[in-house]
């Protein structure tokens, strides 16, 4: 499965309605004034945040998007109506690159959120525009002004929703592997995943996002193992999967492991350690039941400040339906998604 979707699409804005040449024409005044109006506005081209939207395919079949053009002006100073705007809509998380300039225009973040992306040419002006003290009668006027037209690059770029986070070897990425359709790399030695990774969870009716990243070591703030920069990942995430592998001989070392990493947390970013945070107690199918149900029963007692704890076996599958049911639920009641911070460091 592709996380970055991307798609190419022309826009045109609309040109501007040309100016005109006019003079009154009336009963009893031979040379009536000049009276041609300005041309309208061509139509500018938008960008718009479509929450409902959750990919780019629509841009597959459809890549032309032309904004109307403004009319020219007539007589009686009438300016000439403007072009309609053209609206496009984009899910959210739309980054949007001029492929000429290349440069990025912008992203496209929230629902409702604009982003121009072809301005509408000026109309032009008509004689009126011209009459002065030495020219009474001006017999000029200019043509309208032509609309922007841009090639963009769209680049769907998904936010995740959930972040898995714990120590090397934990099972996260058997556990992402587990929840969606993706196939991060899995193995039994430390620090596999070295990038972090998207998958997208599907229980038939709503979807999330879960991001996998590089485990965590102690002394991780000070710089050991990957250190802690795709913790800035887990930062617009709204709620965290704290994988725990509860099959570890030494079961002081579990709690020793948990608590490593909830320190590392907070030397890191105390609000990423305030963040609602499940415990996931991962290969129970090595434990008997008893043994499994006593672990995850030292587990919560020892974290009892973030109540919610699942048991499962990534590897085999057990408890997974029920976890994917209650992040489901979980995430309609927690807080939206925190406005974007500062693009990742790395
Ligand atoms: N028996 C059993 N083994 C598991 C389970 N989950 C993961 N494993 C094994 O544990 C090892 C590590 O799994 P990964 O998913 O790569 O662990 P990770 O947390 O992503 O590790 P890093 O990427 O190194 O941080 C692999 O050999 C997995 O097959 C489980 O539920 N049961
Ligand atoms: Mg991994």
């Amino acid at each position: 499965m592709k996380f970055v979707d991307e798609a190419l699409i022309t826009v045109q804005a609309g040109h501007g309605g040309n100016g005109v040449v006019s003079f009154r024409r009336e009963k009893f005044v031979p040379r009536g004034g000049p009276d041609g109006g300005d041309g309208g506005r061509g139509g500018s081209i938008y960008l718009v945040g479509e929450g409902g939207l959750g990919t780019l395919v629509d841009f597959r079949t459809r890549t032309l998007f032309r904004a109307s053009h403004g009319r020219p002006g007539s007589g009686a100073n009438r300016t000439g109506a403007s072009g309609e705007d053209l609206e496009i809509r984009v899910p959210p998380g739309t980054l949007v690159h001029d492929l000429k300039a290349g440069l990025l225009l912008g992203e496209i973040v929230t629902h409702g959120e604009r982003l121009l992306v072809a301005r509408g040419g000026d109309g032009g002006f008509g004689n009126t525009h011209y009459k002065s003290s030495v020219d009474r009668a001006p017999r000029r006027s200019t043509p309208g002004h032509p609309g922007e037209e841009r090639r963009l690059r769209l680049e769907l770029r998904l936010l995740a929703d959930v972040g898995l986070l714990g120590f090397p070897n934990a099972g996260k990425s058997s556990l992402l592997a587990r929840l969606s359709h993706a196939h991060p790399k899995i193995a039994d030695y430390p620090f596999t995943t070295l990038t972090p990774q998207l998958g997208v969870a599907d229980d038939g009716e709503r979807r999330w996002v879960a991001a996998d990243v590089p485990g965590l070591v102690r002394g991780a703030a000070e710089g050991a193992g990957l250190g802690l920069r795709f913790l800035n990942h887990l930062r617009r995430t709204r709620l965290l999967l704290h994988v725990v592998d509860v099959s570890l001989p030494d079961e002081d070392e579990i709690l020793d492991r948990v608590r490593a990493i909830v320190s590392e947390l907070e030397a890191f970013d105390p609000r990423l350690a305030a963040k609602p945070r499940w415990f996931i107690a991962n290969k129970i199918d090595l434990l008997t039941p008893e043994e499994a149900r006593e672990r995850c029963a030292r587990l919560a007692a020892a974290c009892a400040d973030h109540p919610r704890l699942f048991a499962v076996s990534a590897r085999e599958g057990n408890g997974i339906a029920e976890l994917v049911g209650a992040v489901s639920d979980g995430l309609a009641h927690l807080p939206g998604r925190p406005s974007p911070e500062p693009p990742p460091a790395d």
